[in-house]
């Protein structure tokens, strides 16, 4: 799948936004750059150069910031330049078009993964220390990434699977090297089977103490209810500091369940957006409805919001057909418009959204649903995995009673290991490992 030229991609989504980013490497980095800048960056390694680039005909492309790192002293090991354009989509594919009139032999886009496996084939990284990053972005919970952190910059030895495989290794030798002596006295079998058997068993621990860890809740779901009109996905929109739900004011204007991700304070939460409750709805709004009621038990914690038009009957409807009971906050909308005499929290939407998040007292109610410690692991995600195919192994190499097999299923696990390292460089597991990275990583 990998082949060798210069490889270019975006690192950014091709989105309208502040900037896209660019990352080409390879042997034709400073060709480029000289085609584009009509300048020589061979003495910036590693400065930022602000500087207009060009199209094939002359034309002004973009002027943006230009970072070229020479090689080794790179990323891949490679020549690489990273060019942050104006975040316009239109540019990117300019700047893409440009790449391509340049006709540079070998100049292609890379595939998924492509910039981390050339770091791994030029030893600027482990394999691991790769597989850590595609975790690291990928990864939910605090305690991964603070570990997947750690593996990336610490390196290997980190990682609880050096001190199992360095077990394994010793285990192996033990047995190869009482391979010779079966008939011996000084043979013990059952002393041996008992070393692969507390080895099997501090495995298993690991596997069960981990998978505890992960289970562990790290993102605090609420949900926005109440009748229609009364400026759910307003407060949606301003949360998750998007225009994503349509706001109108058209009463059942929002039918599906919404949600999305945000944090605050450094807390993770998911956000639901729903359909309004009104004693009327039409099909697919009460289709929508229904789907919010079965998500509820999920939820943990229901922000209620209704206005002056609210009746209390709506809301005890509201509280029984999401099955609430304590976990709910009431909140009186648009107090811009209406002058309330409760206590209840009251929002409107000239507010900040900071201001609005504190009124809602969302940090406290983070921490009410979600444990802020965060647990220190030693394995990630596909460490587990790994960990529990070797698992697989543990019935057959305890039931077996020839030593010869039993030091060949030894050798299978300590392949395992090496592949899972990367010290045995399988093009197909290498292709299936960089596959599920993100383009430009
Ligand atoms: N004055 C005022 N108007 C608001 C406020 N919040 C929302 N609105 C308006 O109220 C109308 C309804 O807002 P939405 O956010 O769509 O309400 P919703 O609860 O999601 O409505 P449905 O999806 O139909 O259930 C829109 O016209 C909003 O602009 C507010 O704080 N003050
Ligand atoms: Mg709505």
């Amino acid at each position: 799948m990998f082949k060798s030229g210069t490889i270019y991609s975006n690192f950014t989504p091709l989105v309208k936004s502040p900037v896209i980013g660019y990352r080409v490497s390879g042997d034709e980095v400073l060709e480029i750059l000289k085609k584009l800048t009509n300048k020589n960056f061979s003495k910036d390694h590693s400065r930022v150069r602000i500087v207009k680039l060009y199209k094939k005909d002359g034309s002004l492309l973009d002027e943006c910031s230009v970072v070229y790192f020479k090689s080794p002293q790179s990323f891949t090991g490679e020549d690489v330049c990273e060019v942050f354009l104006h975040g316009s989509p239109l540019i990117a594919s300019q700047f893409e078009q440009t790449l391509k009139d340049f006709k540079i032999p070998g100049l292609r886009l890379a595939k998924n993964g492509e910039f981390s496996y050339r770091s791994v084939l030029n030893s600027k990284n482990s394999l691991k220390q790769a597989k850590a990053i595609n975790q690291i972005i990928s990864n939910d919970s605090f305690s991964s990434l603070e570990y997947n952190k750690k593996l990336l910059f610490e390196g290997d030895q980190v990682s609880g699977l050096t001190i199992l495989r360095d077990e394994i290794v010793d285990l192996f030798s033990e047995i190869t090297a009482s391979i010779d002596f079966v008939d011996d006295e000084e043979f013990n079998f059952k002393k041996i089977m008992k070393k692969v058997k507390l080895y099997f068993d501090k495995c298993h621990n690991i596997l069960q103490k981990t998978n505890n860890i992960r289970k562990e809740k790290n993102i605090c779901k609420i949900m926005l209810i109440g009748p229609v009109n009364v400026g759910k996905s307003t407060l949606f929109n301003k949360i998750i500091d998007k225009e994503r739900a349509i706001v109108t004011n058209i009463k059942g204007t929002t039918r599906d369940v919404l949600s999305n991700h945000f944090v605050f304070e450094g807390k993770m939460f998911e956000i639901f957006d729903t359909a309004g409750h009104r004693y009327k709805q039409g099909k697919i709004e009460k289709f929508g409805y229904k789907k919010a009621q079965q998500l509820s038990s999920e939820i943990d914690h229901f922000f209620v919001l209704f206005d002056k038009y609210s009746s209390k009957k709506q809301i005890s409807s509201l509280k029984r057909d999401f099955g609430i009971k304590n976990n709910y906050t009431l909140v009186e909308t648009k107090s811009d418009q209406y002058q309330y005499q409760s206590k209840n929290i009251k929002i409107n939407h000239n507010l900040e959204r900071d201001s609005v998040l504190s009124k809602l007292k969302i940090s406290l109610i983070h921490k009410k649903y979600i444990s802020s410690k965060v647990k220190k692991i030693d394995f990630n995600d596909e460490e587990i995995d790994f960990l529990e195919n070797i698992l697989q192994y543990k019935h057959d190499i305890l039931n077996e009673s020839d030593i010869l097999i039993i030091a060949q299923i030894m050798r299978n696990i300590l392949d395992d290991f090496s592949y899972e390292f990367g010290y045995i460089n399988n093009e197909d597991v290498y292709d299936r490992v960089f596959s599920n990275f993100c383009i430009g990583k």
